[in-house]
């Protein structure tokens, strides 16, 4: 009892946040009434009625563990907000060799249990990230002094231990990740995988991972490829060649880190179509769109309908392509995202404000979101 009462309260003041049908039918006397079970569909999940995937980053670990507030996954408005919004997550770090392979021995799957098991009660899929990178690898891996045989087997075993155990429950593995630099190069200087056993090893990666987990489709995903440029031409031509020879891919993602300093990519539909036309699924699987921000300002008026608008492109654009069956948002609220960490001078790149109110972005997703589903203009979605 004392339990539900908690919850409920929270669930109201998480309303009230959000802005959502809670305040105002909270409020007496502003003419509004929201019949009940309207408000709990105020959602992103609800606007994309099926038609797609919605997802989230789940935060923890990487930049996270560097700052001053406590775990994400321990306030209340997070979780609750995670739970109703999205359809599917994604571990933001959490299943990153550096957070999982403490040591040589040791697997740590307590907090990619939770994501999974967080996942399960609110009937979420999830996207695996990721199992071959050059970045997030544990010292002891990167510096040890392992003959070619020896990665190899700690690759496989890698891949059987944490596909196996999460066999069935993922729909997508992002198999390999960020292997290519923006000129079109395979980076065998700086991932340790492809340096010390050549670039064979990745139709290894994509084998092993099918043989752990046959439901889960398996993905190449890397960022600025979200058009056609040397970078996502030299995916196209690798993955050509891979299928030709049986290696089992189902998907081509791209990240979706944009920035309001760069125009809006506007041959994305024609990149992912030319890899749908492979007979691959597409993803895209991290999409934030950062802005110059000085530390402690607020955006302009424009900005934001900028911002709304790269939001709401990149949104139809996922829905315009046949195959391409989720779109990620990375993280959310603003306080929480990647970005200011990595790029000076820039953030405000998520759709919820630090208060957990809405951006025009998020209303630019949503919208998008509805008028596919056939959603668009329920009495539900309000502003
Ligand atoms: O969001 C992640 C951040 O918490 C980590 O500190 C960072 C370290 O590399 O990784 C971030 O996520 C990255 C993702 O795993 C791969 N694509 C780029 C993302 C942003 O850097």
């Amino acid at each position: 009892m004392k339990r539900r009462q908690i919850l409920t309260a929270t669930a109201v003041a998480t309303a009230a946040t959000l802005g959502t049908a809670a305040t105002a039918s909270a409020a007496p006397g502003n003419g509004e009434h929201t019949p009940p079970g309207l408000a709990k569909k105020d959602t992103l999940a609800w606007a994309a009625g099926g038609v797609i995937e919605i997802g989230s980053a789940v935060a923890g670990g990487g930049h996270h563990t560097e700052q001053d507030y406590p775990t994400p996954m321990s306030e209340e408005i997070y979780r609750e907000t995670l739970g109703r919004e999205v359809t599917s997550l994604s571990a933001e770090n959490q299943m990153k060799w550096d957070y999982l392979r403490p040591d040589r021995e040791t697997f740590d799957f307590e907090d990619a249990d939770e994501i999974m098991d967080f996942a399960q009660q609110h009937g979420q899929v999830v996207r695996g990230h990721t199992l071959l990178w050059h970045a997030q690898n544990p010292t002891w891996l990167e510096e040890g002094d392992f003959s070619a045989d020896e990665l190899r087997d700690l690759l496989k075993e890698h891949i059987d231990t944490v596909v196996g155990r999460y066999r069935g429950r993922i729909q997508q593995w992002d198999v390999v990740n960020e292997i290519f630099t923006d000129e079109g190069e395979l980076r065998l200087n700086d991932n340790i995988w492809l340096r010390e056993l050549g670039p064979g090893i990745l139709a290894d990666a994509f084998r092993w991972t099918r043989a752990a987990d046959p439901d889960a489709l398996l993905f190449f995903n890397d960022y600025n490829v979200d058009g056609v440029s040397a970078k996502s031409d030299a995916y196209y031509a690798l993955i050509t060649e891979l299928l030709a020879e049986g290696v089992p891919i189902d998907g081509f993602s791209t990240q979706g880190h944009l920035s309001l300093r760069y125009d809006f990519p506007e041959d994305i539909t024609e990149n992912l179509q030319r890899f749908a036309d492979l007979g691959l699924e597409t993803a895209i699987t991290e999409l934030d769109v950062r802005m110059d921000l000085e530390e402690g300002a607020t955006p302009t008026e424009q900005q934001l309908e900028q911002q709304a608008d790269y939001y709401r492109r990149m949104t139809e654009a996922a829905l315009s392509v046949e195959g391409c069956n989720s779109l990620t948002l990375w993280g959310f609220p603003d306080v929480y995202s990647w970005v200011p960490g990595t790029f000076e001078g820039e953030g405000a790149a998520t759709v919820l404000w630090d208060d957990y109110t809405r951006k025009p972005a998020y209303y630019a997703v949503q919208d998008a979101l509805a008028e596919a589903s056939g959603r668009a203009g329920h009495p539900a979605l309000r502003r």
